[in-house]
């Protein structure tokens, strides 16, 4: 029902998923980026910003919280080496998580990203820069989305999408861009949402000598004997640790 600039609420659907954050200072806490789509794809740059894979983390775990199933998208596969590239992000497969190389550019892993797309409801995020905008472009020209380059001192984004719209695709499905975020802080993290997101982790958890073992070099702690076997990636423990995972 749309009468000149004005719409009309219809109805309000109830909601069945979403990617949320904890809003700086002031109310509402909650700042929900969408809702009610299937899956994320979370962008991270191979390189022009370097991906934080601490930041990653945490878009991992708002997404499996939010009840989004994870896509994991390397970009800007053209400015790194393919080797480096995988061993950096290949924890990610091993835990299950489907991970594409893409490059917006060479063309890389773009049929894959435009089928994982094709009729579902997507939301594509991550951080400022790191190419979404020109993925979606690549993949679906009559976007017409506007992109800009990365600062050549500050090697970041310069947050040029600024309003989140759901935008239909050409091949089927609708995805929703976002503008790159700076920071993301997180809500309602439960122990169940943070094994989702690190299987690596909860593989090992439970082995402990100590019940209330911190995981930080008490005696005998699985997650640290892990580690040092070289079956679970310091940095993942640290990350996982991070945001409350006991
Ligand atoms: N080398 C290379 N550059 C890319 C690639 N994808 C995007 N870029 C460049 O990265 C810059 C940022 O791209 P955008 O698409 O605007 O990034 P964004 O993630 O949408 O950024 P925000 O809207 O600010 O969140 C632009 O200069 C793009 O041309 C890629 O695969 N390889
Ligand atoms: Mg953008
Ligand atoms: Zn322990």
């Amino acid at each position: 029902m749309l009468e000149h600039d004005r719409g009309v609420i219809e109805a309000v659907l109830p909601r069945t998923s979403d990617l949320s954050r904890r809003a700086a200072g002031s109310e509402p806490l909650r700042h929900t980026l969408v809702a009610n789509v299937d899956q994320a794809v979370i962008v991270f740059a191979a390189a022009e910003p370097r991906a934080d894979l601490f930041m990653l983390d945490r878009f991992l775990v708002a997404a499996v919280g939010g009840g989004l199933e994870p896509l994991l998208c390397v970009n800007k596969a053209d400015l790194a080496d393919p080797e480096l590239l995988e061993a950096r992000f290949a924890v990610y497969r091993q835990c299950g998580f489907r991970l594409a190389s893409t490059s917006a550019v060479r063309g890389d892993g773009l049929a894959e990203l435009r089928e994982a797309l094709t009729d579902r409801r997507s939301v594509i995020c991550g951080p400022s820069g790191v190419g979404k905008s020109s993925l979606l472009n690549a993949i679906a020209p009559g976007l017409h989305l506007r992109t800009s380059e990365v600062g050549e001192v500050t090697h970041k984004g310069r947050h040029t999408t600024s309003a989140i719209a759901l935008l239909p695709l050409p091949f089927g499905g609708w995805v929703a861009d976002t503008p790159g975020l700076r920071q993301l802080s997180l809500l309602e993290v439960t122990q169940e949402h943070l094994a989702a997101a690190f299987p690596d982790v909860a593989a090992h958890l439970g082995r402990c000598r100590y019940s209330n073992c911190s995981h930080l070099g008490d005696p005998g702690c699985g997650l640290q004997a892990a580690v040092a076997s070289g079956d679970l990636e310091r940095r993942r423990l640290k990350s996982f640790l991070q945001m409350g995972g006991r």
